[in-house]
């Protein structure tokens, strides 16, 4: 008698084998019954219902400009830029423009001048530079002081929603929504860069002088890729 054959003889007459058949039966049907009717409760969800969800973000930068000018006491430098110099890889990046990001680095250029200035140069004043970032009547302004480097950041989506674990309270169309900046985030950006010098103070016999500063920039796009998911919390005791 054939394996098999045997098999069937003993599912005939043998309760234990009869256990068996009707388990392998149970689980080959209910197990994609119960799979298939899982994912379905979620798809039919969708991102429409309010629950728990969780967000994941990744801002990437395009590069606008890489420029510097020696900008005199008191002026302003204005730069503009569009989006459209840069269409290809916004699209890349998968176009969803969120923000734009300066920063700037500069030294300081204070002289001393005069026959005591070897013993009484005194110490130079720190400059303030300052960098106001304009798009759709939104603006963003920072200084920092010299020598140094800082940034400004002007962003128009809910980047808020990225530091969160797991957010509750809105449906996932809700944090889609928040965080996609569609045409909003196209268009035309200004960017203005000023300095004020400040002159520090020297002994009798030596004069300092400070006309402005020399700034560095970068300018960049800041495009956010994200996906959201439902939370789905696993039990670690299963
Ligand atoms: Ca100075
Ligand atoms: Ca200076």
């Amino acid at each position: 008698m054939s394996k098999v054959t045997d098999f069937v003889e003993r599912v005939k007459t043998e309760r234990d084998a009869q256990i068996l058949v009707a388990g392998i039966l149970f689980f080959t049907i209910a197990f994609p019954v119960a799979f298939a009717s899982a994912a379905a409760g979620v798809e039919g969800a969708g991102l429409s219902a309010v629950g728990d969800y969780v967000v994941n973000g990744e801002v990437e930068t395009i590069l606008l400009e890489e420029s510097g000018e020696y900008i005199q006491d008191g002026d302003e430098w204005p730069v503009s830029q569009t989006s459209d110099a840069v269409r290809n890889e916004i699209e890349t990046a998968g176009g969803n423009v969120i923000g734009i990001r300066i920063t700037l680095t500069y030294d300081e250029d204070e002289t001393a001048s005069g026959a005591t200035c070897g013993v009484a140069g005194g110490n130079a004043a720190a400059d303030t530079i300052t960098a106001t970032l304009d798009h759709n009547e939104m603006t963003e302004t920072g200084s920092g002081e010299n020598p140094g480097s800082h940034t400004v950041d002007l962003t128009w989506v809910n980047l808020s929603l990225l530091d969160e674990e797991v957010i509750s309270g809105l449906s996932g169309s809700d944090i889609t929504d928040q965080l996609t900046a569609g045409e909003a985030g196209l268009g035309a950006y200004d960017i203005v860069i000023g300095v004020s010098a400040a002159t520090g103070n020297a002994g009798f016999g030596c004069e300092r002088t400070d006309n402005g500063e020399d700034v560095s920039w970068k300018i960049e796009l800041l495009v956010l890729d994200f996906t959201v998911a439902p939370f789905i919390e696993v039990d670690a005791t299963l």
